[in-house]
């Protein structure tokens, strides 16, 4: 695992000397991508720097509501004018989804913290203890005493609550809970940032989610769990690909299930892969195999075939993922 450290001084440092800065992120974002990019960016702005956030994907709808989340333009900017261009909740030009390939690497600074990622700029921080991107952004906000008023503090703990299952996951530390204090103490309703997340669904994700139950398989013994999400579902229920995002949990709480699966077909014969882990299998690495990438409990990639081939190819990798995880 590759950890590269670099102080949260250090980047703090680097970012009040810089101007004209473009906050990107990974494409499909999730609550962290875009959490940590509104706030970094609305932090920035607060000391007069010229701040422009990019995401190759729209805003997905559940949290669209934050604040300046209608200023993320999807169409890269040109690059010319930005002293800086900062990576946020990802560490590699080709995950942004934009073409930033002849840019100098000087120009760019990364945060992160997903492990098995190269890291690109002329600062690179990626701490794999940290749960969210948002932990780490907080920090350097408070290191440039940064005034952080309840909007940024918000798309922070946004950030924290989504990359934590709700301060849920094993990657949840004392830290997290810390960070959670601070940004309450900014004026955060977590009440309110729950009803937002949970309270507001959509009557077509229910009615997708029960198509979606019904595909439930268990493999393996029981120790992997599996659903699929087809087009077919999605034009039925008039729910959206995101919809479906999180749905691999439902499988994740089956009493004896040690991995979750979750498959979306993306049509071309090609299945998006989600895996969660409840043990110690580390499906960083079997995303990996399969070309895809991750974290040891949550990870995904892209495999082709059939239905049939695309599960077969997926079991063969995690029985021997777990016979690892067992020697
Ligand atoms: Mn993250």
């Amino acid at each position: 695992m590759k950890t590269i450290k670099r102080t949260i001084a250090e980047v703090a440092r680097d970012l009040e000397g810089a101007a004209n800065i473009l906050i990107l992120s990974h494409e499909n974002p999730d609550g962290d991508a875009i959490g940590s990019s509104l706030g970094m960016a609305m932090g920035l702005r607060e000391f007069g720097k010229n701040v422009v956030a990019a995401n190759a994907t729209v805003v997905p709808e559940r949290i669209s509501w934050l604040v300046g989340a209608g200023e993320i333009v999807t169409e890269l900017p040109s690059t010319r004018g930005f002293d800086t261009i900062l990576l946020l909740d990802c560490a590699e030009r080709e995950r942004t989804g934009f073409d930033l390939s002849g840019i100098p690497e000087e120009r760019f600074i990364s945060i992160d913290h997903h492990p098995n990622t190269a890291g690109v700029g002329r600062k690179i921080l990626i701490d794999t203890q940290a749960a969210a991107t948002g932990e780490l952004v907080l920090e350097i906000l408070l290191e440039m005493s940064a005034n952080i008023e309840t909007a940024i503090a918000t798309a922070l703990y946004v950030a924290i609550h989504t990359d934590t299952g709700g301060f849920n996951y094993s990657n949840t530390t004392r830290m997290t809970h810390m960070s959670a204090s601070i940004l309450l103490d900014r004026g955060v309703d977590p009440a309110e940032v729950h009803r937002h997340l949970f309270g507001n669904e959509r009557r077509e994700r229910v009615a997708l989610l029960g198509e979606v139950l019904s595909t439930l398989e268990l493999e393996l013994g029981g120790r992997v769990a599996t659903c699929v999400v087809t087009k077919k579902m999605l034009e039925k229920t008039g729910a959206s690909p995101e919809d479906s995002d999180d749905f691999v949990s439902y499988p994740r709480s089956i009493r004896g299930v040690e991995v979750a699966v979750l498959l979306k077909e993306q049509g071309d014969g090609k299945y998006r892969v989600s895996l969660r882990a409840n043990t110690d299998v580390d499906l960083s690495l079997v995303a990996k195999k399969l070309g895809g990438g991750g974290h040891k409990k949550a990870a995904g990639a892209t495999i082709s075939g059939s239905m049939k081939e695309a599960t077969a190819t997926l079991l063969d990798a995690l029985t021997e993922a777990m016979e690892r995880a067992a020697s």
